[in-house]
């Protein structure tokens, strides 16, 4: 595959193999005892040493399989390929999360992943999310659907918004989650309940299988969101920012066709994608 674009299946063979032995380290550390090595914008985000250790595996393991490819991850930024023959790995980048739900693993709430997803060109073309504790693993490819345990996913059919069980998370700055608090209590009345369950690329996959019906959360960097956010749009869902903006930091809404518009008018109206 060297040189040429690789397929997504090929990339996603890839992401698989390396995300699960990824995942088997998170959960070795975990049962050898929890370390927090540092923090990082507060107090309260936290970055432990399987982080670290985690996207490190995945680095290394890349720079073997993929030696040209860049690597964006959340602990050590971006890492440039660029093996003997220079970065010319076909325009694949590769992005990780190591640990998505830090907090969920610094507690042992088993709701945390590992989130690898390759794009081509700037595009997602391939993505698996891999819950460290369960062995739970969702993948998608760019046309080729959404897929856990060989089921292909679709999302929820849900048409009534007070009837959505809606998924939303929180960011780390006291001000920044006082307003998204501000945000859910506007909402919460107008839909069937909400959950903040901790982990981003999670909260996309259960969404791609109708496990909740919505989600929707500001802040959100590329690692938490690339892999994930790809299985809930190859399961159905409709992916975007406010007025037209695409998923990104000012916010991510993964909703069904019909409650998209509800969905995005009310979130709108609370001024979701503001706020500090
Ligand atoms: C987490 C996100 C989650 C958000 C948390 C945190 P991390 O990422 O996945 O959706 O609500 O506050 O940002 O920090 O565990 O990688």
């Amino acid at each position: 595959m060297t040189g040429s674009t690789p397929t997504p299946q090929e990339l996603l063979t890839i992401a698989i193999d390396v995300a699960r032995k990824a995942a088997d380290t998170a959960y070795r550390m975990r049962g050898e005892g929890v370390v927090v090595a540092a923090t990082k914008s507060t107090r309260t985000d936290v970055v432990t040493a399987a982080d670290r250790a985690v996207e490190r595996q995945v680095l290394d393991a890349l720079a073997t399989l993929r030696p040209d490819d860049p690597v964006l991850g959340e602990e050590y930024g971006e890492e440039n390929g660029g093996g003997a023959t220079g970065p010319t790995g076909g325009g694949v980048r590769w992005i990780v999360d190591p640990i998505d739900g830090t907090v969920n693993y610094l507690y042992g709430l088993p709701h945390c992943a590992v989130s690898l997803a390759a794009e081509v060109d700037g595009v997602v073309v391939a993505g698996v999310v891999r819950n460290v504790f369960t062995g739970e693993e969702w993948t998608a490819t760019v046309g080729g659907g959404a897929w856990r345990a060989g089921q292909r996913l679709r999302c929820s059919t849900e048409t009534d918004l007070g009837q959505a069980l809606v998924a939303t998370g929180f960011g780390y700055d006291a001000a920044r989650r006082s307003h998204q608090a501000r945000v859910v209590a506007g909402l919460i009345g107008h839909v069937r309940d909400i959950r903040r369950l901790g982990a981003a690329a999670l909260d996309l996959c259960l969404a791609a299988e109708g496990r909740v019906d919505a989600y929707f959360e500001k802040g959100l960097a590329a690692w938490d969101q690339a892999a994930g956010g790809l299985v809930a749009s190859e399961a159905g869902l409709r992916v975007a920012g406010l007025r037209g903006r695409p998923a990104g930091p000012d916010l991510v809404l993964a909703a069904p066709e019909a409650l998209f518009a509800p969905l995005h008018d009310r979130l709108d109206d609370l001024d979701a994608a503001g706020g500090p």
